[in-house]
């Protein structure tokens, strides 16, 4: 168990959240002199910028956009002496990617992984009655020891520069939002579902964890508020009789309010909503509430203009309109753990998660992009950095399971990004990754992680682990692309016939293919990078995946063009998406829009 609590932050009779959301003060520490010098006791020279958002698009500067090392970040919060007999927590949505945390000076905590939450308790720290100073200082280095991978390499000029071995850009900051959290000295401190359906009614068990003692109490409320089941005590059983249950693309929530009572007086009050739902994989079949499905979707990344990585309702808003409109049903979290309000929309909207933790660049190389398919070993696992990157693996899934195991949206645990998986070290790492996923998810859900090329079918040694096997293709592209496209189709459809040898009875998803494509370009006939390139590439590929009953899902990359490390493989960026970044559709868009519409939810389901 963590030692915070990560509940989503609520209001309630007797809790508190209050945002610190707005225009904070900034400074880049250019020398890395500011833990030396104090400056968490009061930030001078400063400018202000928005929190929630990555830092780095504001600035015309190029050397604030690069900047690696530790930038810092101050507000200030009154704390009325009204919560004097309270809990104070600093939550943070997250923190990219390291963060130590200051309250009037004083060290309060500190966190490493840029894509979770945390909660700091400064309950005895607090001054009543007074503005409290927050400094946060947060640094964005990358190496092999942390997660996602890269390397920080050092310019003749003295200047620092972050080398990802990952396809986007190192956004990082205060990327999402910051609460104040009030609660009672004894107070829920987290709770799960999981779910049996029997005919028409479905048996909700339950567990809450408490900080303190007294007697739970736990209610369920239908989508009109009306009471439909109640229980007694930390562990047990809702019995909901003609449950509604939460489908895909037609989401049925129902409330969870939990008391922490003391002689029968409510003393904490936490509510959550929750959707009845059963995930299963039988042979190749995916299925959801017994019932098998086809998922069609995208990989996304949280990117957008000005705002980088930070979370952007709006856009938030419009890729769920843009979701709808083009008939898909599920989304990859590539290649972290998004924003909890898009978990919450998914939830709302019957959309379908994979969970990805931020394991990517386990695959030591810069323009990994290429290498993952060419061929190249890089025996990563054998680096010493690795026992720590272990560690804080195991932590971010812990983290990440620990936040987002009650969202009904999220179907599966994605556990690395295209680990290197041919050399032999790399076997009990990736063991124990999936092992700790299994052992810590109450709902037990299915566990994958997106394969690479170079991890064909008879070479990667991990692909056993995987209870659905998700592969990331990019025939037509980085194998094979232009003329010789016909050649990629056949290389692809005997690489399928492989792995259907290796693994005869498990589904497959595909969870990444595309081709750069850029919205102004158009060829007749079509050459590599035009609007006509990307159709082809879909539509001979969607033939393929329809040739196999095994493959159960196709989520494009990318939803939307995306920023990169500049080089002269990327045009200002990733240019794969089905929409711009500004979501706006390429022709490719139309391609899909009607495909998806007119594949039914049970594709390929028949014999499940
Ligand atoms: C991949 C990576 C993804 C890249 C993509 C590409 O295999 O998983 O992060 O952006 O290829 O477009 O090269």
């Amino acid at each position: 168990m963590l030692e915070y609590s990560v509940l989503y932050p609520v209001n309630t009779i007797s809790r508190q959240a209050v945002s610190l959301d707005g225009m904070w003060k900034f400074k880049i520490d250019w020398d890395g002199a500011g833990r030396r010098e104090g400056w968490q006791r009061g930030l001078s020279e400063f400018d202000m910028i928005p929190v929630p958002a990555s830092f780095q698009d504001f600035y015309t500067s190029k050397d604030i956009r690069e900047f690696v090392g530790d930038v810092w970040y101050e507000t200030d919060v009154m704390i009325p002496s009204a919560y004097k007999e309270k809990k104070i927590f600093l939550r943070f949505g997250c923190a990219t990617h390291f963060a130590h945390v200051y309250v009037n000076g004083q060290p309060a905590g500190e966190h490493e992984g840029g894509f979770l939450p945390f909660s700091i308790d400064i309950t005895s720290i607090a001054e009543f009655d007074k503005k409290n100073r927050i400094s946060v200082v947060v640094n964005n280095e990358l190496s092999t020891a942390n997660l996602p991978c890269g390397a920080t390499i050092t310019l003749k000029n003295g200047k620092k520069k972050a080398a990802p071995y990952f396809d986007f850009y190192n956004y990082s900051g205060l990327q999402r939002s910051v609460n104040l959290v009030v609660c009672p000295k004894e107070y829920i401190f987290d709770y799960s579902t999981t779910y049996q359906l029997e005919g028409n009614n479905a048996k909700v068990r339950y567990q809450v964890e408490t900080a303190g003692e007294g007697e739970v109490e736990v209610e369920l409320f239908d989508a009109d508020g009306a009471g439909v089941a109640r229980s007694r005590g930390r562990e047990g059983i809702l019995a909901v009789d003609n449950a509604r249950l939460w489908q895909v693309r037609d989401a049925y929530l129902y409330t969870m309010r939990i008391h922490l009572c003391h002689d029968g007086n409510v003393i904490d009050e936490y509510e959550d909503q929750i959707g009845i739902r059963t995930v299963e994989i039988r042979g190749t079949k995916f299925l959801i509430n017994g019932s098998p499905v086809y998922l069609k979707g995208f990989g996304k990344h949280e990117d957008s203009d000005v705002a980088g990585r930070g979370f952007n309702m709006c856009m938030m808003k419009r890729d769920f309109e843009l979701m709808k409109w083009i008939g898909a049903n599920s989304f990859r979290t590539s290649h972290y753990p998004y924003d909890e309000e898009i978990y919450r929309m998914a939830d709302r909207e019957g959309f379908l998660i994979l969970d990805e933790v931020a394991a990517v660049g386990l695959f030591k190389s810069t323009k990994n992009f290429v290498d993952v398919t060419n061929g190249k070993v890089t025996c990563f696992f054998s680096l010493d950095t690795v026992p720590e990157l272990l560690r804080r693996h195991l932590r971010d899934i812990e983290e990440l399971i620990a936040r987002d195991k009650n969202h009904p949206s999220v179907v599966a645990w994605s556990l690395l990004n295209e680990p290197e998986t041919t050399t032999d070290e790399s076997v009990p790492y990736i063991e124990k990754v999936f092992g700790h996923a299994l052992a810590l998810d109450p709902q037990k859900r299915p566990r994958t992680f997106a394969e690479i090329k170079n991890s064909g079918p008879y070479v990667c040694k991990c692909h056993q682990f995987s209870d659905f096997i998700c592969l990331n293709r990019y025939y037509g592209w980085y194998i094979k692309g232009g003329y010789e496209i016909s050649d990629a189709f056949e290389d692809f459809r005997e690489e399928m016939r492989q792995w259907k040898e290796v693994e005869p009875d498990k589904p497959f998803m595909f969870t990444e293919y595309g081709a750069d494509t850029l919205a102004m370009e158009h060829k007749l006939p079509s050459v590599m990078w035009s609007q006509e390139y990307q159709e082809e590439v879909l539509e001979q590929l969607h033939k393929v995946f329809d040739s196999l009953d095994f493959v159960v899902g196709e989520q494009v990359w990318n939803f939307a063009d995306f920023q990169t490390t500049e080089g002269i493989m990327r045009v200002n960026g990733n240019k794969k998406g089905i929409f711009t970044r500004q979501r706006q559709p390429k022709a490719s868009a139309f391609l899909l829009k009607k495909r998806w519409e007119s594949l039914p939810l049970d594709y390929k389901g028949e014999e499940a």
